[in-house]
């Protein structure tokens, strides 16, 4: 792997760091193409779908991320650690608890480990960093804020968090509006700032726009950041078509009321997006986004295998640069 990366950092000596805005499952791919072969790279993950249970504070995209990079990620399911065991779970469910979000008994000493250090006074930036650390994760993750922000769904049977309605309801309820708690008082890490200031490439990566990015978004400051960079910001539609690569995308951009295709991710994002990455199939929408005032490039963006992730990655290196 490490000869691949100096490689890179020799032939892409202009791009100095690459940004990835990212959530969870489907940000990961790109990012582990991107990581093998730069080296230069800060993820900002989404919070919003951070949840308290069993008395811990987990934190999927986070934790996705630091498994995804570390190479233990259980990629069948996209989430948690590969060939764990549900041990833990498996008692608490003996002992009457509530067990709808399954955490692995190796996933568990991530949460354990988190919790305590929250509890000793730790900031989540702090404590990602000593997790992505002890996992020999060399890309940066930084929590776009240490402040608490949760998405709430409202559906039919109420309001509920973002996991309930996902996991424990498994996105059955017709879903009403979509709002992010704590977003407007969250403030931004100073450090994710500097990146954006700093990096020569901003990528957006193919991830649930509203669930997501949404968040990330929606934090006080945020998007007038990014407008500000705007020139050096590129997208990959998480759409191909009118469906999702993955997840429950189309879902929440039809309950927030978003055209839900390339087309409708790219206007979502046309205030502070330049570059727009979607399906060679879709090249019939390229038209009406170039229209949008962006310039479109259209490749394979489904990645299935490591080749495609790497595939893609190059891509985007490559022509991100000649741009
Ligand atoms: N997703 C599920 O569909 N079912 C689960 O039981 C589940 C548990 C889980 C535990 C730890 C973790 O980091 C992620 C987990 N996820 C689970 C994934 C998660 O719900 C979402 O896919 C992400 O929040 C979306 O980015």
């Amino acid at each position: 792997m490490y000869p691949k990366i100096i490689h890179y950092v020799l032939n892409h000596s202009t791009l100095a760091m690459i940004t990835v805005l990212a959530g969870g499952t489907g940000s990961i791919k790109l990012i582990r193409g991107l990581a093998s072969q730069f080296s230069d790279i800060t993820v900002v993950s989404n919070v919003a779908d951070n949840i308290w249970l069993y008395g811990l504070y987990i934190c999927p995209d986070i934790d996705t991320v630091i498994y995804g990079l570390a190479d233990i990620l259980d990629l069948r399911q996209g989430w948690g650690i590969k060939n764990d065991s549900f041990e833990c779970l498996r008692q608490m469910k003996m002992l009457g608890e509530q067990t709808w979000f399954k955490i692995g008994d190796k996933d568990l000493a991530m949460h354990l480990l988190r919790t305590n250090m929250l509890r000793s006074g730790k900031r989540l930036s702090y404590i990602t960093e000593r997790m992505r650390d002890k996992y020999a994760v060399s890309s940066r993750i930084i929590p776009v804020t240490d402040d608490p922000v949760e998405t709430k769904v409202l559906t039919d049977r109420g309001e509920m968090h973002i996991q309930e309605f996902w996991v424990k309801h498994r996105a059955q309820p017709p879903v009403v509006n979509i709002r992010y708690e704590g977003a407007e008082r969250a403030r931004i890490n100073p450090k994710v700032s500097q990146a954006i200031r700093q990096s020569k490439l901003i990528v957006i990566a193919p991830a649930n726009p509203i669930s997501s990015i949404g968040p990330i978004l929606a934090i006080r400051g945020f998007k007038k950041a990014l407008v500000a960079e705007r020139e050096k910001i590129v997208a990959v539609s998480p759409l191909i078509g009118n469906s999702a690569i993955s997840g429950p995308a189309v879902k929440y951009m039809e309950a927030v009321r978003l055209n839900s295709s390339p087309f409708g991710v790219a206007k979502h994002y046309s205030e502070f997006v330049t570059k727009f990455v979607i399906s060679k199939n879709d090249g019939d929408s390229s038209r009406r986004i170039v229209r949008l005032g962006m310039e479109v490039f259209e490749t394979d963006i489904l990645m299935k295998t490591s080749d495609d992730e790497n595939r893609l990655a190059t891509y985007l290196l490559t022509q991100m640069k000649a741009a």
